[in-house]
């Protein structure tokens, strides 16, 4: 027998899209484990969604909290049914040999070490208990190369295929395995954590209608509303006002 999914783990939840799945997924009657750095913006958070929100400062990038994290749970808090993998940044849009080595560390040790580590940390629980979700958020760039994504979008790739293969090791559990992989998102902090410059990361939305934070909350929520017997494996999504423009050609 399969017990009813309660308690869902997001990291990166102090704003962005895992701010916005916090917010829906209580007022769709989960109870949510809100994770980040900020701890100010946890405690907003916290207050704002009352007590059905439990907020714990968590850096994805610090192994050894990330390890010590199920254990360190309240009582009742333990069994994590929805690990909402979220929190991962872009840094920098220069050409490889032009991008600083400390930004690529800083995307691969979040968006895929950080990613994992919580992974690998709570998956047990959920197999020992035969039911369970894990959702990571990929992105188009994952699937799509751009000028000045490299190391992001090869992350982003990986956690797309980690995926897919958590989903080969789960076949037979009660455990499903989805990817999110939006398109161009605004009303997020993932262009000024990016570019480093409000002005900047405005300009790249200007004259466009991008996807908002509550479009991939909308999502999350379908997903694991669907029945148990049904594992979304993939969704690409993308505001209408964008699609793949072909391949670019050098004529010089
Ligand atoms: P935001 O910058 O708005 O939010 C990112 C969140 O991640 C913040 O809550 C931040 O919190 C948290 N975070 C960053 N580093 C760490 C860390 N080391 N440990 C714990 N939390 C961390 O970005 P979005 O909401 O737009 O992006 C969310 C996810 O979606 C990312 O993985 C991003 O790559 C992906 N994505 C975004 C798209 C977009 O266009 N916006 C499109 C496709 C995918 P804090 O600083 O408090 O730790
Ligand atoms: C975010 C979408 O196109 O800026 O992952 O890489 S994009």
């Amino acid at each position: 027998m399969t017990r009813p999914l309660k308690t869902v783990l997001i990291t990166g939840a102090t704003a962005g899209f895992g701010h916005a799945i916090a917010l829906r997924l209580v007022k769709d009657g989960y109870r949510v484990i809100a994770t980040g750095r900020r701890q100010e913006r946890l405690d907003a958070l916290a207050q704002e969604a009352g007590p059905a929100l439990l907020p714990v400062r968590l850096d994805v990038t610090d192994l050894a909290a990330v390890q010590a994290l199920p254990a360190s749970l309240p009582e009742g808090w333990r069994e994590v049914d929805v690990l909402v993998n979220n929190a991962g940044l872009a840094l920098g849009l220069e050409k490889a040999w032009e991008a600083k080595p400390s930004d690529w560390e800083r995307m691969i040790a979040t968006n895929v070490t950080g990613l994992v580590e919580i992974t690998r940390a709570l998956l047990p629980g959920m197999v020992a208990r035969n039911s369970g979700h894990v959702i990571s958020l990929g992105s188009t760039a994952g699937t799509y190369p751009y000028p000045g994504a490299n190391v992001y979008g090869a992350t982003k790739a990986f956690v797309d295929q980690f995926m897919q293969n958590l989903r080969s090791d789960l076949l037979g559990k009660q455990v499903r395995a989805t990817t999110i992989a939006p398109g161009l998102c605004g009303g997020s902090e993932f262009s000024a954590v990016r570019l480093g410059d409000q002005a900047k990361a405005d300009a790249v939305y200007t004259g466009t209608k991008p996807l908002l934070p509550e479009d991939i909350a909308e999502t999350v929520a379908w997903i694991l509303a669907l029945p148990a017997h049904v594992n979304i494996n993939h969704v690409e999504m993308m505001p209408t006002c964008q699609a793949s423009a072909g391949l670019a050609v050098d004529r010089t």
